[in-house]
């Protein structure tokens, strides 16, 4: 058999793009009610440029461009509902994050809000009550706004503290869940600072160097959350995220695979830090080069070294192809990453390659580089779907994309890769997060909502829904 017999099947969520509610019981604004999209869905240079002003008209705005954000899948009042189906489902996994915003509304509060850790708490029971093991992301592209619009989000070092305050919260509050990822795909600040560290550009004078201090306070914080979660919760594990993009050369010529290593090393870049401990020295070069200079207590790299990862979880949607000179190359993007668009591929309709093989070399990769235990904790297929008049919704590419990509995990589970769990993004229709809307759908349950928020919010089951019990009852072996 080549999956293990505790192998976590599920599916993945984060609150800002499903929970909804989100000006109910003391939550404050957060820094996803007033982002459009990660990348806007055309260019994703453009959330490099989100400005104050850009805040502000989100703050004033009164259309409804932003509602299905602030709407989500109302997985806040209809939370029972979606458990059940998912205890219907057969999975024994879910990957929730917890809105900051909720539990602290402005960050640096000195109490907590009640009503947050309420619904938190529900959830969570609600979860166990099916035999589901909760898998919680402490922050996924969303902090309390205050904390970015009066201090620039991560780039100051307070940050660290409401950060670190808000986890210890969470471990007292909700000490059964054993599964903790602490950010969500950390390497994203490079490519959108306002939605991964809070960041607002025009502020910044010198955007660069804000990103990589930002992240050092991430990484800081990820560590000391990591030590807290061991101490309060002793059989805890905690693991980094990233956002694996396999990179290949666009030809066998050295300058090309050169270019390709490159991008990968970048890639790699968080979770050499928060695996191995240690900022990589290829890195520690490319700042000097930059004259990116970070600023550290002393006792930071001794944190960093004492607390790594006990897992390393990954999302995985695509691949890329990295030349030497792209010029004459046919640039494409996924996931808010360009790069060169490979010939042997097909794409999604939002142009995003289709490569489970790509799955399988990430893993043993990771593997390889790390010898840790990783969890895939986020791939699916981004696609319109088809609400028939029966109330059906046949998604065979959503099928055949899943189950090419099981089909490699497995054979990378065959070739000695230790794999925690495979947990499909977006289980439940959500809102997505470059597009903020909700025709990009991703799930094997279909949410009736349109793409201006508007719907009666139903939940259906897809083909792929009776498809993926399946697969969960045959322990991944009826693919
Ligand atoms: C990952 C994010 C998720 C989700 C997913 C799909 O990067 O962690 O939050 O958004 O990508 O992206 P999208 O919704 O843009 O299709």
């Amino acid at each position: 058999m080549t999956f293990k017999k505790d192998f976590w099947w599920g599916g993945a969520t984060a609150a800002n793009q499903i929970e909804g509610a989100w000006d109910v019981d003391g939550r404050g604004l957060a820094v996803s009610d007033v982002a459009l999209g990660k990348d806007q869905s055309v260019n994703y240079q453009k959330q490099v440029q989100f400005t104050s002003d850009d805040v502000n008209a989100a703050l004033a705005d009164q259309t409804d461009q932003l509602r299905p954000k602030r709407r989500g899948i109302d997985f806040y009042h209809r939370y029972p509902e979606d458990i059940k189906l998912l205890g219907e489902l057969g999975v024994n996994a879910f990957r929730m994050s917890i809105a900051w915003s909720r539990i602290f509304p402005n960050g640096d509060e000195d109490e907590p809000n009640e009503s947050g850790i309420k619904f938190y708490q529900e959830v969570i029971n609600s979860l166990k009550e099916q035999g589901i093991e909760p898998i919680v992301t402490l922050s996924h592209y969303e902090m309390p706004l205050n904390l970015s619009v009066n201090g620039q989000g991560w780039v100051s070092r307070k940050v660290i503290d409401y950060f670190v305050k808000f986890a210890k919260i969470c471990f007292e509050s909700f000490p059964e869940v054993k599964y903790w990822i602490t950010f969500n795909e950390i390497d994203s600040i490079m490519r959108h600072p306002f939605t991964s560290g809070g960041i607002i550009p025009d502020r910044s004078e010198n955007l660069n160097q804000d990103i990589f201090q930002a992240l050092h306070h991430q990484f800081v914080a990820s560590s000391l959350v990591t030590k807290l979660a061991h101490e309060l919760i002793p059989d805890s594990q905690v693991g980094c995220m990233l956002t694996k993009i396999t990179t290949y050369p666009s030809t066998c010529r050295p300058e090309d695979v050169l270019a390709a290593f490159n991008k990968n090393t970048m890639n790699y870049f968080c979770a050499d830090v928060q695996a191995k401990g240690e900022y990589p020295k290829l890195i520690l070069n490319y700042f000097a080069k930059e004259n990116i200079k970070l600023v550290m207590e002393p006792d930071d790299l001794q944190i960093l070294a004492a607390n790594t990862v006990d897992f390393i979880s990954l999302s995985y949607y695509m691949s890329l192809v990295a030349a030497a000179d792209e010029t004459g190359l046919e640039m494409t993007s996924g996931n808010t990453v360009e790069g060169g668009k490979n010939p042997y591929l097909e794409t999604s309709q939002w142009g995003w390659a289709i490569d489970p093989v790509g799955i399988r070399i990430s893993l043993l990769e990771l593997y390889d580089r790390y010898q840790l235990p990783l969890f895939i904790v986020e791939n699916g297929l981004g696609a319109q779907d088809q609400l028939e008049k029966d109330q059906t919704i046949h998604d065979p590419y959503r099928i055949s994309y899943l189950s090419k990509h099981i089909q490699e995990v497995g054979k990378a589970v065959d070739q000695g890769v230790e794999v925690m769990g495979y947990l499909i993004w977006g289980i439940i229709d959500l809102v997505s997060a470059s597009t903020s809307q909700m025709s990009k759908r991703y799930g094997v349950i279909y949410v009736d909502e349109d793409d201006q928020g508007h719907g009666t919010f139903d939940r259906y089951r897809k083909d792929s829904f009776a498809w993926y019990q399946k697969v969960i009852r045959s322990n991944g072996n009826d693919l």
